[in-house]
């Protein structure tokens, strides 16, 4: 209880911050876009994890709170990031059960970007395969009206639920990230433990789903990653979640 309302606290004291994690292209190693990831800057207890907050926000209703900002938050990042000449960066947010069904998804998304003049291309949302899989006509319809607007639809820690094939193909998916489970499964030795892995590839490429892969750690991931036509990486091998300024400056490297 007391951390409920320390998170109330909290939420009027700004201490909820986006991160930033780069995705970047495989081919060029250069920075395509990222993944915004919350984190509470404690001001006595320093740096908390959503894996803390989020369970007990999705239980308490404050996760409707929490995304909201997270939208209203990103919109502005983009703004800024398109504003440093960086328009074609691609901004990827999570997007909780609760969330999913509670809110006006659509209604928040269109009205967040449109106030702050984002192009809905440079964002993305983030769903599991549970949401998806949960109330299928009405996640639908939300989904079909959300693709239409212009933003993009990931599946988040794929392979690990229960989406089916015809699903997958029905569903307005534009991207499958790749749960980390299955790039931990490459070998550095060639022992082909690889087969989840290659099948997922393959129905990407087969579906016509881009693929990112998440939790790539390894060099050795990163090569048959490449190698296998997986186009978009993301993991601590390129960077970990950063502060926007942190973000901002390795994009001026790039450049
Ligand atoms: O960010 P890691 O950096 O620790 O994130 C842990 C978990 O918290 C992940 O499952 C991630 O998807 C989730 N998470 C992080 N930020 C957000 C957010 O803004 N909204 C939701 N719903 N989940 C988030
Ligand atoms: O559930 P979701 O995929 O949104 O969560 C992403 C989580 O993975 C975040 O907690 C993020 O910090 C973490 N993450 C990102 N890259 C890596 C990585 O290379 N290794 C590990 N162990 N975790 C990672
Ligand atoms: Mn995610
Ligand atoms: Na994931």
């Amino acid at each position: 209880v007391d951390i409920i309302n320390d998170m109330q606290r909290a939420f009027y004291d700004n201490e909820f911050k986006l991160y930033y994690q780069p995705k970047v292209d495989a081919k060029s190693k250069k920075i395509v876009g990222a993944e915004a990831l919350l984190r509470w800057i404690h001001h006595e207890k320093g740096l908390i994890g959503p894996d803390v907050f989020i369970p007990i926000s999705e239980s308490t209703g404050f996760m409707l709170s929490l995304g909201k900002f997270v939208i209203q938050e990103s919109s502005l990042a983009i703004r800024r990031f398109s504003d440093l000449g960086y328009n074609g960066l691609k901004v990827s947010i999570n997007i909780s059960t609760r969330q999913f069904q509670n809110t006006d998804l659509y209604q928040d998304l269109k009205e967040e970007l449109s106030k702050n003049d984002v192009d809905p291309k440079q964002l993305g949302i983030e769903i599991t395969e549970s949401i998806m899989m949960q109330h299928i006509k009405k996640t639908l319809t939300t989904l079909q009206e959300i693709k239409n607007l212009g933003v993009s639809i990931y599946i988040d820690d794929f392979g690990t639920g229960y989406s089916s094939l015809s699903y997958l193909k029905k569903f307005p998916i534009d991207t499958l990230k790749i749960d980390k489970s299955f790039v931990d499964d490459i070998s550095e030795v060639g022992n082909n433990d690889e087969i989840l892995l290659n099948t997922i590839l393959a129905m990407g490429k087969s579906l016509g789903l881009d693929v990112v892969a998440e939790g790539v750690e390894h060099e050795y991931q990163y090569s048959y990653l490449k190698e296998h036509g997986c186009e978009i990486i993301q993991g601590y091998y390129f960077a970990k979640p950063m502060p926007e300024e942190e973000f901002i400056k390795l994009l001026h490297e790039e450049h």
